[in-house]
C-alpha cells in the first residue's frame, strides 16, 4: 500500500521490517515495543505485523509533540492550521477507498458500511473542524484562545478510523498536537492516516501514532508533559485513566460503555421503527458505544414487533465483509466473541428465550448470527452488561412512566431512542432520559456539528460540534 511496504512477492513477514510502524515526529520509526500481529477477523489470518511503541517512543513521541506545539503549530494563525486540515480532508477524500478496504480488513465490518457511513464521516468531521480552525477568536472563548498542549488519545477498535478523526481533528483545529495510540486489534488505517498527513505536509511532531498494547496507552496517560488525556474505550480501562490522571493537572474525557434504550410506544410506526431497531443494534455488528442494544416496547404491540423483527433481520446477510451485499460482517477478534458467547449463554441460563438468525455462518473467522432474546428481564446479565455485539435484548413497558424508568434502570449513560407520532411524549420523555444523546424516530444518527458523549459509567466531556472544541481549550 505505501512506499515503504516490503515487497508483495515476500511472504516471509516474519524476517522483514514491519511496513506498518509507530510515526514520530514526521518519520515511519522502528519502535522499541514487540511487533503485533493484526489479525483479519473474516478469516482469522495473520493481515499485517506491526510494529509498535515501547515506553521510551512514547517519551519521543511526547517531545516531538511538545517541539511541535511550542516552535510550529501552536504559535500558527488558525487560518493557516485550516488550510492544513482541509487538505487533510481532501487526502482522506481521496484515499477513501483504500482506506474502507483497509478499515474492513482490519476490523471485519462491511465495506458498505465502511465505505458509505464510516469514510465520509472521517473526511466530513475534519471538513468541519478546519472550517473552525480560524473562528475561534470570534466564537467567545476570548481574542487569543488557547490550546492546552500535548494531547494525549487513546482509542478501541470498533470505529478506528472514525475515532481517530474525532479525536484528531478537534485537538488540531485548537491549536493542539497529539499522540495518538490506536487499538492493538485496529492499527491499520491510523497509519495510512499518518502516511496522509505526510503527505499533507503538515510539520513533523503535530501528529505522532503509537500502535502498541494497552501498556503503551497506560504510558501515555502517566507522561509528565501531557496535557490532557481523550479516551474512548471499556468503563474498566476508563476508571483506571480517571484513578491516575486524579491528582495530576491533566484534563480528561471519557467516552465509555452503554447499554441504550430504544423505547417503542404502541402508535409508532413500525415498519419504520423496525427498521431503526435494527440499525440500531446490528450495524458494526452491534460494536458501537451507543447501540440500541435494549428494546423496550410497549405491552401491546411487543409480539407484532418482535415478529416483524425477527422476519427483518432473517433477510440481513452474514459473510464477507468485503462483499458490497453483506449486512453483518465478523466480530472483531476471537476475545471479544468469547463474550458475547459467554453473556448469551448466561441470557439462555437466566431464562430469556432466544431467536437467533437462520442465516448460514462461514467456518472460519469470527462470526455470530444477530440474536434477539425476547422475555428479558431487568436484573439479567443481558440487560444489564453492555453486550457489543449483534445481540438485542426486548423488554416490556406498559406507561409513559415505566419506559423512563427502566430506560434510566442502567449505571450507563450515552444514549436512548424514542419511537412515538406524539411529538408531546418525545418532548415529555426526553429531557427525563439519562442519556447525552436521545434520538426521536432514529438511531445511530451522527454528525460533526453535534456533540456526543455521557453520564455516569459512559464518561465525561462531549465530541463533536462546539462543545467537543471546549475539550481542546484553556477556556
Ligand atoms: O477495551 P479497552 P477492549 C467495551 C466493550 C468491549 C469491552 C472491552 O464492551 O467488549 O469494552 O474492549 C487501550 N491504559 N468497549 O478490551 O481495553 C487499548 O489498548 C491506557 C466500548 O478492546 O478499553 C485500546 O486502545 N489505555 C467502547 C483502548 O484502550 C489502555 C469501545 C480500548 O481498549 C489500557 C471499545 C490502559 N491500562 C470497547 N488498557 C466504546 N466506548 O465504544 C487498554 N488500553
Amino acid at each position: 500500500l505505501f512506499d515503504y511496504a516490503p515487497a508483495p512477492e515476500s511472504r516471509d513477514i516474519a524476517n522483514l521490517k514491519p511496513a506498518y510502524r509507530p510515526f514520530v515526529d514526521g518519520e515511519f520509526t522502528d519502535g522499541a515495543g514487540e511487533p503485533l500481529k493484526t489479525i483479519n477477523p473474516a478469516t482469522g489470518e495473520v493481515l499485517a505485523e506491526v510494529g509498535t511503541a515501547a515506553p521510551s517512543d512514547v517519551d519521543k513521541a511526547v517531545k516531538a509533540a511538545r517541539r511541535a506545539f511550542e516552535k510550529t503549530w501552536g504559535p500558527m494563525p488558525g487560518s493557516e492550521r485550516a488550510k492544513y486540515l482541509f487538505r487533510i480532508a481532501r487526502l482522506i477524500q481521496e484515499r477513501s477507498r483504500e482506506l474502507a478496504v483497509l478499515e474492513t480488513l482490519d476490523n471485519g465490518k462491511p465495506i458498505k458500511e465502511s465505505r458509505d457511513t464510516d469514510l465520509p464521516a472521517v473526511a466530513a468531521h475534519f471538513f468541519y473542524h478546519a472550517g473552525w480552525a480560524d473562528k475561534l477568536a470570534y466564537a467567545g472563548y476570548g481574542p487569543d484562545p488557547k490550546p492546552l498542549g500535548v494531547a494525549g488519545q487513546i482509542i478501541p477498535w470498533n470505529f478506528p478510523l472514525l475515532m481517530l478523526a474525532w479525536k484528531i481533528a478537534p485537538a488540531l483545529a485548537t491549536g493542539n498536537t497529539v499522540v495518538l495510540k490506536p487499538a492493538e486489534t485496529t492499527p491499520l488505517t491510523a497509519l495510512v492516516f499518518a502516511d496522509i498527513c505526510r503527505q499533507a505536509g503538515l510539520p513533523p511532531g503535530v501528529v505522532n501514532i503509537l500502535p502498541g498494547a494497552g501498556h503503551v496507552g497506560a504510558e501515555i496517560v502517566r507522561h509528565p508533559d501531557v496535557n490532557k488525556i481523550a479516551f474512548t474505550g471499556s468503563t474498566d480501562v476508563g476508571k483506571l485513566i480517571q484513578r491516575e490522571v486524579a491528582g495530576t493537572p491533566k484534563r480528561l474525557t471519557l467516552e465509555l460503555g452503554g447499554k441504550a434504550a430504544n423505547i417503542v410506544f404502541d402508535d409508532a410506526p413500525l415498519d419504520q421503527a423496525v427498521e431503526g431497531i435494527v440499525n440500531g443494534i446490528f450495524f458494526n455488528q452491534g460494536h458501537v458505544c451507543c447501540a440500541g442494544s435494549r428494546l423496550l416496547a410497549q405491552e401491546s404491540i411487543v409480539d407484532e414487533l418482535t415478529d416483524r423483527l425477527r422476519e427483518r433481520v432473517s433477510t440481513l446477510r452474514l459473510g464477507d465483509p468485503l462483499d458490497k451485499n453483506t449486512d453483518i460482517g465478523a466480530i472483531n477478534s476471537a476475545e471479544q466473541l468469547a463474550k458475547i458467547r459467554e453473556l448469551t449463554e448466561a441470557g439462555e441460563a437466566e431464562g430469556a428465550q432466544r431467536w437467533t438468525s437462520p442465516c448460514p455462518v462461514p467456518d472460519r473467522g469470527f462470526f455470530f448470527a444477530p440474536t434477539v432474546f425476547s422475555g428479558v428481564h431487568q436484573s439479567m446479565r443481558i440487560a444489564r452488561e453492555e453486550i457489543f455485539g449483534p445481540v438485542l435484548s426486548v423488554l416490556t413497558f406498559r406507561t409513559p412512566d415505566e419506559a423512563v424508568a427502566k430506560a434510566n434502570n442502567t449505571p450507563y449513560g450515552l444514549s436512548a431512542g424514542i419511537w412515538t407520532e406524539k411529538g408531546s411524549r418525545i418532548l415529555a420523555i426526553a429531557g427525563r432520559l439519562r442519556a447525552g444523546v436521545v434520538w426521536a424516530n432514529t438511531f445511530n444518527r451522527f454528525d460533526p456539528t453535534a456533540p456526543f458523549g455521557g453520564y455516569r459509567e459512559s464518561g465525561f466531556g462531549r465530541e463533536g460540534g462546539q462543545a467537543g472544541l471546549e475539550g481542546y481549550l484553556d477556556a
